[in-house]
């Protein structure tokens, strides 16, 4: 391999110039100034003692960290504490109860023009989630039973899930997309006693089922031996659940057992390292695996990060969060983020373009919104449309964005920055994952100059580096391996019933003690500042050189005639693997003209070099992508290396392969 080519290489994608200071403003009032990475240096568990500090303990810790068993982690030891009543009680005790806790925006509009909406306070949220944790209470559920949650976004996904916090039983949310099977394994494989669900919800402006899909999974695990004793059921559509679609034995309606439930519950404290929730979350291959948080770190690591990294103003900032809550984004910046630290935020239950392409900038418009959180792929897929549509709405209420779930494009930064933050609002890059429970790399809105497409660096108090194979930090300007040297309070404890699994896929592949490794390949540039290239196993090996995935989708959407681009690394006879492209061209741009494809593999040869210029690019009309954005490379590579395309359930759309290759036989 060379190592020359794959710097050079590496090289074209850092020349991203453009740099962005903190505004005055932001920087005058930051909650996190400079000073706080030498603090958090200096003495990482004070520093994380003091944001834990944050929180409401009935019983202090007596130890910050016990890393004594280490993978396994305790943070804050012997401390007591209930994840809900810090989410909420707390808050209307303070004389806060009637802030607005959350504007829920259901998808469905009425010929007004009126949304579908609620505002709920923090005293409502109190008094639901106490009806919830009283009637699960009365429907058996105990401490440290398991209950999944299957719903759409609405309010009641919220209050189920601090319900089963308030209770001490771990929920495991299933994204309200994933079929049967998908809900069944994780119902099967953390032997959930009861599920919360839902008739239906509203996608796309159509009621769409969610009841049968469990009523499926419940056989399917009966046959395994598990059973789900409970069934509530949320009445959101008011659809028709057909024939055999209700069992007496099993199912409840949520509004005859939550509310003649009684709003008065008295919040238990439990130990600090009790498991708050299960998220499963899916390998490149094999089962998904339940990836286990417990309470005190990893409320702290949600709260302090949402706070530090989005400088929340409780009293003043409008938050809005994009996230389905069935994605650990939800989890940590929807609900136990932002709820614990107060703050007031929307909840948008439906699509981006239902019932018009830009619902999404009127809701910012509509309530004012200061800081919304979204992913790189909806970015994109609005630079596709063009920016017409966001320039009619005002929504000059916005100080900040930020980004998350995969690396972001320099050209979709720029475009994120420019069309919606209306050039005043910093973008804040967010590096993590389900595993690691925060945010572990970003820049700091008052602190830190922005590089578009860069993640910058660890937050205070995290210490990320990137790693040859030995394990040891490259230098700046070099490639290698993302790992996190120093354990963190909401890192998850454990895979749900595998530590094997747990100790081998995070912990094993570095000799160095302790060292995470995050599964992603990163870059150092030449001022020390990361730049995540994506999953090492989306790393291409072109003839003896590394290439990533990301830094040729970087170079193709950078040409102004591409809207999207997916790019993989096919098995080749001659060069090992060869790079194949899937772009989505901007709708502006037409057929892209008969030279199209030349035009494209010119393009990257001249961003990138020679060796980047793809074998075969192929114009297709969507990319395959998983609930949670990503796109599903595995069925490119299927495509591309003329292969049956494999298993295709877990994309939120799954007649897009269909697409592809109806256009793939069309010629186009
Ligand atoms: C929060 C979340 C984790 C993986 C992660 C990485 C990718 C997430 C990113 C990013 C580059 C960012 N990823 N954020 N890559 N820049 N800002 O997405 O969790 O679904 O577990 O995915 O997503 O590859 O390893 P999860």
């Amino acid at each position: 391999m060379s190592e020359e080519t794959t710097d050079e290489t590496l090289a074209n994608l850092l020349k991203e110039e453009r740099r962005f200071e903190p505004p005055a403003a932001i920087a005058e009032h930051a909650n996190v100034k400079a000073e706080a990475y030498e603090r958090a240096r200096r003495d990482p568990e004070g520093f994380w003692a003091e944001q834990a500090e944050r929180l409401d303990w009935s019983q202090k810790w007596d130890r910050v960290l016990d890393w004594d068993d280490a993978p396994f982690a305790k943070w804050y030891v012997g401390g007591r504490l209930n994840a809900a009543y810090n989410c909420v009680d707390r808050h209307v005790e303070a004389g806060r109860g009637d802030r607005v806790a959350i504007h829920w925006v259901g998808e469905p509009v009425d010929s007004q023009g009126n949304a579908d909406s609620r505002d709920i306070t923090y005293a409502q949220l109190q008094d639901e989630v106490c009806r919830a944790a009283n009637a699960l209470t009365e429907l058996g559920v105990r401490t440290g039973d398991r209950v999944a949650i299957y719903l759409p976004m609405i309010p009641e996904a919220v209050v189920a899930m601090l319900a089963c916090a308030r209770i001490g039983a771990p929920h495991t949310v299933v994204f309200g997309g994933f079929s049967a099977d998908a809900l069944a394994s994780r119902l099967e494989d953390c032997q959930a006693k009861v599920v919360i669900t839902s008739d239906g919800g509203y996608r796309r402006g159509a009621p769409s089922a969610l009841k049968p899909a469990v009523d499926e999974a419940r056989t399917k695990t009966s046959q395994n031996g598990h059973v789900v004793e409970k069934v509530v059921v949320v009445r959101r559509t008011g659809q028709d659940l057909g024939d055999g679609g209700w069992d007496d034995a099993v199912d409840v309606w949520w509004h005859d057992v939550v509310d003649s439930a009684s709003p008065q519950h008295t919040p238990e404290a439990f130990d600090s390292e009790h498991p708050l929730y299960v998220m499963y979350t899916s390998g490149t291959t094999g089962k998904p695996k339940g990836i286990l948080h417990t309470t005190g770190g990893y409320l702290t690591g949600a709260a302090y990060t949402h706070w530090a990294v989005f400088d929340l103003k409780p009293e003043t900032d409008v938050y809005w969060c994009s996230a389905d809550i069935g994605w650990v984004t939800g989890h940590s910046y929807l609900v136990y983020g932002p709820l614990a630290n107060g703050a007031t935020q929307v909840m948008y239950e439906g699509t981006p373009d239902s019932p018009e392409r830009g619902r999404w900038w009127k809701i910012i418009q509509d309530y004012q919104v200061t800081i919304f959180y979204t992913a790189p792929t909806a970015i994109r897929s609005f630079m596709k449309q063009g920016r017409e549509i966001p320039d009619k709405y005002d929504m000059s209420s916005l100080r900040i964005l930020g980004s998350v779930g995969e690396p972001i494009n320099p050209e979709a930064y720029v475009w994120y920055r420019h069309v919606i933050g209306g050039d005043r609002t910093p973008v804040v890059d967010t590096w993590w994952q389900t595993e690691t429970g925060m945010i572990m790399i970003s820049p700091l809105p008052g602190v830190t100059a922005g590089k578009p497409g860069s993640a910058m660096t660890s937050i205070p108090g995290v210490s990320a580096e990137v790693v040859n194979e030995a394990g040891e930090p490259v230098p700046n300007g070099s490639g290698g391996y993302l790992v996190l040297t120093q354990p963190w309070p909401a890192m998850l404890r454990t895979i749900w019933g595998d530590d094997e699994r747990f100790r081998d896929t995070y912990w094993s592949r570095f000799a160095q003690e302790g060292f995470y490794f995050a599964g992603d390949g990163a870059k150092k540039d030449d001022d020390g500042d990361i730049w995540v290239l994506g999953r090492v196993d989306d790393v291409m090996n072109v003839s003896g050189h590394r290439l990533s995935t990301t830094e040729i989708e970087s170079a193709l959407v950078s040409h102004p005639k591409v809207a999207e681009a997916a790019v993989v690394g096919a098995k080749d006879a001659d060069t090992g693997q060869a790079v194949c492209a899937f772009v989505i061209l901007r709708e502006d741009a037409g057929d892209g003209g008969d030279d199209i494809v030349k035009e494209l593999r010119q393009h990257v040869r001249k961003e990138i070099g020679p060796i980047a210029t793809p074998r075969q690019i192929m114009i297709v009309p969507e990319l395959p992508k998983t609930r949670s954005g990503k796109i599903m490379r595995r069925l490119l590579r299927d495509v591309a290396e003329n292969r049956e395309v494999g298993d295709v359930t877990t994309l939120a759309d799954s007649s897009v392969m269909d697409l592809i290759s109806q256009g793939l036989d069309s010629g186009k």
